[in-house]
């Protein structure tokens, strides 16, 4: 009877966590950042071995939207990125669905650094939907071969992370404006959050 009794609890309460998770999925838009890093010895091979970036993924309900930042690159260079499934540590393939900013033939995004070795594009989709038990990563692979690196090797990547702030949204050039007074600037970490104790 005891027995009976826990299992139907266990059950309940197993639907109840199923239920919460999926209502969250589909709502609200959730964004997702990531740092970029040299991958090594690629990297340091191809020349790259300061390569550092950043990507911001917003999973929207359709209009979902990743924008990358590159900075150390080659100047004036072509290279691949992509949004991958998987972790840096255990890359996928590139996920389905993404259209870049410009790309090749094949889908591939593309990504030109400017004089100074920095580049900056986005990607859109209507169907990305972040499984929650699946990692995600935002990569870029030289175009050619570079110091005896292939064409295609990953030469830097960062692992896509839920972020805490993604109800704060900054838009372009907007609402800001109202706060211009602060001389520690908007953008800011709060304080109380870089000083909390350890436990
Ligand atoms: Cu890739």
């Amino acid at each position: 009877m005891t027995r009976r009794i826990t299992v139907a609890i266990a059950s309940i309460a197993a639907l109840g966590i199923a239920s919460i998770a999926s209502a969250d999925a589909g709502h609200s838009a959730k964004t997702y950042k990531a740092s970029l890093d040299a991958v090594d010895p690629a990297a340091t091979t191809a020349g790259l071995a300061d390569v550092v970036g950043h990507a911001r993924l917003v999973d929207a309900k359709k209009h979902d939207k990743v924008a990358l930042h590159v900075r150390n690159l080659a100047p004036g260079t072509l290279y691949l990125w992509h949004v991958h499934g998987g972790s840096c540590a255990a890359t996928g393939a590139p996920v389905a669905g993404w259209t870049y900013r410009t790309h090749d033939a094949g889908g591939n995004g593309t990504l030109t650094s400017n004089a100074s070795g920095n580049a900056n594009t986005k990607g859109t989709s209507v169907t990305f939907t972040a499984d929650p038990a699946k990692r995600y990563s935002v990569n870029v692979h030289v175009a050619a071969p570079t110091n005896g690196v292939p064409a295609g090797t990953i030469i830097a990547c960062g692992d896509l992370n839920a972020s805490k702030a993604s109800g704060k949204s900054k838009p372009h050039g907007s609402s800001d404006n109202s706060r211009r007074g602060d001389e520690h600037g908007p953008n800011k970490p709060h304080p109380s959050q870089a000083h909390r104790p350890k436990s």
